[in-house]
């Protein structure tokens, strides 16, 4: 059941920002990044794997964990609330998604122009010179070992490292000025499937409170409840397609 008044400032909206994390995959298949890891990742911290410090002390154990999550992605479908995300396009006169995933599922589900503000899994790149290396991204259903030593670049022989941003490293610059200025601009910002604790991503949403309304989505309580307009207790894949039909007459 969607609240009046959120439903009126749904239809009112002129620019609408949807900001997402983990959880707007997790009906995907995808576990999220503070889920327990599972399989042979079981009794693996994700944090102490997405640092540049785990991948120059141990390179082959990192890369298999990214090409095991390649792997996972490729087999995995977009779900009922990616396909709500990317059908709002056609509802409000402008739309921004902004994602801290890495699983390319937006994209996937029919959002264009989607803002990378961690990366992606797909976009692999020289760890030394940062050439691009698309060359290193697996097929759908390849077995993968745990421990895969990373390819080589073909410029310089250095090993090629995932395209994400790990802890303690900048965030892509264009990609952050661009969000940073969605959220400057917009009236609503609908917050999807994060726990808000990794910054500077989990700034926007706050900074987007001071100035407007923001709707939070999400099964569980987070760091963003108390800043939060509306918070609609639920999962992505159930909320999303409700909200998307606030939109039609
Ligand atoms: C559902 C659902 C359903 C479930 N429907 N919802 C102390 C204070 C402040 C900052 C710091 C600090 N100490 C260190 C820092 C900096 C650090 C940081 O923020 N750390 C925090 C942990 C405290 N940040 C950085 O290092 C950043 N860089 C930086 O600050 O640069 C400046 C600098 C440079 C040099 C030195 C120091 C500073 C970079 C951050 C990069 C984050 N990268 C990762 C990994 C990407 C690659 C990969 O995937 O491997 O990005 S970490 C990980 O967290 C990943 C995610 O994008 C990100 C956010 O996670 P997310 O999406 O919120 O997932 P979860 O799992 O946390 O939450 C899932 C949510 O979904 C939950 O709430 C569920 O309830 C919900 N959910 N099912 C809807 N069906
Ligand atoms: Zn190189």
């Amino acid at each position: 059941m969607i609240a009046e008044g959120l439903s009126a400032a749904l239809r009112a909206c002129r620019h609408l920002v949807v900001f997402t994390g983990a959880g707007v995959s997790r009906e995907s298949g995808i576990p999220t990044f503070r889920d327990a890891q599972t399989g042979l990742w079981a009794h693996y911290d994700a944090e102490q794997l997405a640092t540049p410090e785990a991948f120059a002390a141990d390179p082959d154990l990192v890369w298999g964990w990214y090409a095991w999550r390649q792997a996972l992605v490729l087999g995995c479908e977009p779900n009922a609330g990616h396909r709500a995300i990317a059908a709002l396009q056609d509802c409000v006169p402008k739309l921004s998604v902004i994602t801290q995933n890495v699983d390319g599922l937006h994209q996937r589900a029919g959002s264009r122009d989607v803002i990378e503000l961690h990366g992606s899994l797909f976009q692999p790149r020289c760890a030394i010179c940062a050439h691009d290396a698309p060359s290193a991204v697996l097929q759908s259903g390849e077995k993968i070992p745990q421990r895969l030593p990373p390819p080589r670049c073909p410029e310089c022989q250095g090993p090629i490292r995932p395209g994400v941003v790990w802890f303690g490293e900048m965030l892509p610059e264009i990609p952050w000025q661009r969000a940073a200025e969605a959220v400057q601009a917009c009236d609503l910002l609908l917050c999807v499937g994060t726990s808000a604790l990794v910054y500077p991503a989990a700034a926007l949403p706050m900074l987007a409170a001071q100035q407007g309304t923001v709707v939070q989505i999400n099964p569980e309580p987070t760091a963003l409840d108390e800043h939060a307009t509306f918070n609609l207790r639920g999962r992505a894949a159930s909320v999303l397609p409700q909200l998307l039909a606030q939109f039609q007459p």
